[in-house]
């Protein structure tokens, strides 16, 4: 699968359907991708696994997916595993963060800047993320905080808050606000991968008036596509 394209995962049975680049669902197969057929990758993980994506090998340019498995509530380890091939389900890399009462929530993106891509894990009840910038074992490689503004509904978030630089950075996309006046804010790391307040990094509220705002979930994109903003 090329950069710049999208797919949907099927939670319930593991399934994977990736476009072939037009936008549109032309049927599938399931080997590569060809200009008139998507493509339908069969079973790459388990009912309740969370889908990831990304050039885990860093070495042919081709993004390919992954699940988060997390086990609730149990002492068992959570497990990122990961496919480097673009047809055929094989696990080619298994790397393991902490156990599933830590409630970890996953993370993608290349956190030291070096061009390859890494993954990490958020922790809602510290407000921690922890990176891992190459799949080796051991501990994760850094770790960063962010307040944790809400006590329900966080959501981390990553992207390219600054504009400059290379590094991925992250944010928090959370329910604040006294009790009955809830709303979601963005709160969005400035790269120093510390959060001391709203003055220093980036906050914004946004939401379409008269929705129920619980039920939205949040979406990063690139660069701002209005010219002047
Ligand atoms: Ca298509
Ligand atoms: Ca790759
Ligand atoms: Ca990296």
């Amino acid at each position: 699968m090329d950069d710049n394209t999208f797919g949907v995962f099927n939670p319930a049975t593991g399934q994977w359907y990736l476009d072939n680049g037009n936008g549109k669902w032309d049927g599938c197969i399931s080997g590569v991708p060809t200009t008139t057929q998507d493509q339908c990758l069969g079973q790459f993980g388990l009912p309740g696994d969370i889908p990831v994506t990304g050039d885990w090998d860093g070495i042919d340019g081709q993004v390919t997916v992954g699940v988060y498995r997390r086990i609730p509530n149990s002492s068992t380890n959570d497990q990122f595993l990961l496919t480097n091939r673009t047809s055929g389900p094989t696990v080619d890399r298994i790397f393991a963060t902490g156990p599933g009462t830590f409630n970890y929530q996953p993370v993608v993106g290349d956190w030291n800047g070096n061009g390859l891509v890494g993954v990490g894990v958020y922790r809602p009840s510290t407000g921690t993320f922890y990176f891992k910038n190459y799949f080796t074992t051991g501990p994760m490689n850094t770790k960063s905080y962010m307040v944790n503004p809400a006590t329900y509904s966080v959501r981390p978030v990553v992207g390219q808050w600054t504009g400059s630089g290379t590094k991925t950075q992250t944010g928090l996309y959370a329910y604040s606000g006294p009790p009955g006046k809830q709303y979601p804010y963005w709160y969005l790391d400035n790269g120093s991968r510390t959060y001391p307040s709203c003055r220093e990094n980036q906050c914004y509220l946004f939401y379409p008036p008269g929705t129920n705002t619980a039920t939205l979930i949040p979406a990063t994109f690139g660069p701002s596509k209005v010219k002047g903003n």
